[in-house]
């Protein structure tokens, strides 16, 4: 069996969330390109990537938006920044003439479509501003 993982909830809480699909992907069970994994975080190409990176970072925990995000769940994600910013290192995007932006999306007026936080790490263009 998996090593359990930290601020992992136990299978059959409410947050152990069956229907999710990025619990899915973070259990293994919908193949993912996962390109960095830790007891805290896994991450993961975007399906539909919207810049030459486009990486997810994902809590474990299941947690279904900002607005769910509480104290207790501070050091988790604050995590999610280290490691997004890890990878942007990694590829290169932490160069001052490079560069990156990390978003989370929002409920309906900002596209929230995965009820499961997850960070973009978006970067290899120029980005606009203000985003749509
Ligand atoms: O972003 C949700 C993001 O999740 C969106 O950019 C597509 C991506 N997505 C959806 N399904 C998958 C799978 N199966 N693998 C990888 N990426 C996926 P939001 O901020 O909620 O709009």
């Amino acid at each position: 069996p998996r090593k359990p993982f930290r601020g992992a909830p136990a299978a059959g809480k409410p947050e152990n969330m069956s229907d999710c699909l990025f619990c899915k992907i973070r259990d293994g069970l919908i193949p993912a390109k996962v390109v960095y994994r830790d007891d805290m975080c896994v991450a993961f190409e975007d399906i539909n990537p919207q810049a030459p990176t486009h990486v997810l970072f994902i809590p474990h925990k299941h947690i279904p938006t900002v607005n769910d995000i509480t104290a207790e769940d501070r050091e988790l994600v604050g995590h999610l920044f280290t490691a997004a910013a890890k990878v942007a290192q990694e590829r290169g995007h932490a160069d001052p003439n490079d560069g990156y932006r990390v978003v989370m999306n929002t409920h309906a007026h900002a596209g929230q479509t995965v009820f499961h936080i997850h960070l973009h790490l978006l970067a290899g263009r120029p980005l606009g501003w203000p985003p749509g």
